[in-house]
């Protein structure tokens, strides 16, 4: 039987799915990936504009590049990608989508649950009071923005070197853990703890399916590693 083909009975037969997310989903909705060939790591560098040290030396600068990535993902509609995960989330019993993405296109999409691994950049924090809001303003009237409190405000992203939300990547491992057909979409799977896992879906017994331009770490080691857009793959996967 041919690679797609099998995948998709395995797929098919599944109870319990889940899925991780990376930046290759939203490629062809027109957001850039951080790594490859058009990758934004090939422009910036992430530890001026990814990090809290980054933060701290230069909130401004910091905040430029997230407005500038706010206004290409305010522009962005979810693709066939996002819209098959929402069928595949009402035909399973069991499902869990989990994202590495801060852009939203699943919410968009119409994904009733997403474990935001990485957070939202939509969403605010204040560095001094602790709360955090929802802000969907392109392009911010002025930046840094601050916080009611007249706190500075930063993303509601996690930056390298930053624990991911509380809970969430116990979550996720739970899922993982439970899951019979585990799907790996668009992530170049070399950021922690969320690369961990995939090797972690197979020690659990999962079969694992990747979707992916090219080939990753994991791809050697997964069941399926289904080479092509997610766009085009994923439809014909369900
Ligand atoms: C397509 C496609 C198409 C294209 N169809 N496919 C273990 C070992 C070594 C290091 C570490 C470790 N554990 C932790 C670390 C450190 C670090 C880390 O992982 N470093 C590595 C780089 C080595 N991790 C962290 O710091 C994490 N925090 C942490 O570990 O905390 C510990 C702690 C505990 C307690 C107290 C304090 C600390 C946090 C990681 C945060 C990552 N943040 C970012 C930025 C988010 C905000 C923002 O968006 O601005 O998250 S970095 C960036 O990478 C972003 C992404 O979510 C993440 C992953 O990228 P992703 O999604 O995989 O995208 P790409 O671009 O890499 O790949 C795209 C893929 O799509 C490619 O493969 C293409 O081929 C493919 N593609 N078009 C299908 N159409
Ligand atoms: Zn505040």
């Amino acid at each position: 039987m041919p690679e797609l083909a099998e995948a998709r009975q395995r797929l098919a037969e599944a109870q319990s799915v889940a899925v991780l997310t990376g930046a290759g989903i939203s490629a062809e909705s027109g957001i850039p990936t951080f790594r490859g060939a058009a990758g934004l790591w090939n422009h910036y560098r992430a530890e001026d504009l990814a990090t809290p040290e980054a933060f701290a030396r230069d909130p401004r600068l910091v905040w430029e590049w997230y407005n500038w990535r706010r206004e290409t993902i305010a522009k962005a509609a979810p693709n066939p990608a996002h819209l098959a995960l929402v069928k595949l989330e009402r035909a399973k019993p069991s499902f869990t989508l989990i994202t590495q993405n801060v852009d939203g296109l699943h919410n968009l999409a119409g994904s009733a649950r997403v474990l935001k691994l990485h957070g939202d950049i939509w969403r605010m924090h204040c560095t001094d009071c602790g709360s955090n809001w929802p802000d969907r303003r392109v392009p911010l009237p002025k930046l840094p923005p601050h916080c009611a409190c007249g706190g500075l405000a930063r993303p509601g992203v996690v930056w390298f070197g930053e624990p991911l939300p509380r809970g969430m990547m116990n979550e996720a491992e739970h899922a993982v853990a439970s899951s019979e057909v585990f799907l790996v979409i668009g992530t170049s799977a070399t950021v922690y703890p969320a690369a961990g896992l995939v090797p972690f879906a197979k020690q659990n017994g999962a079969v694992v399916i990747e979707i992916n331009l090219e080939p990753t770490p994991f791809s050697e080691s997964v069941d399926f590693a289904l080479e092509g857009p997610a766009g085009e793959l994923l439809p014909q996967l369900l």
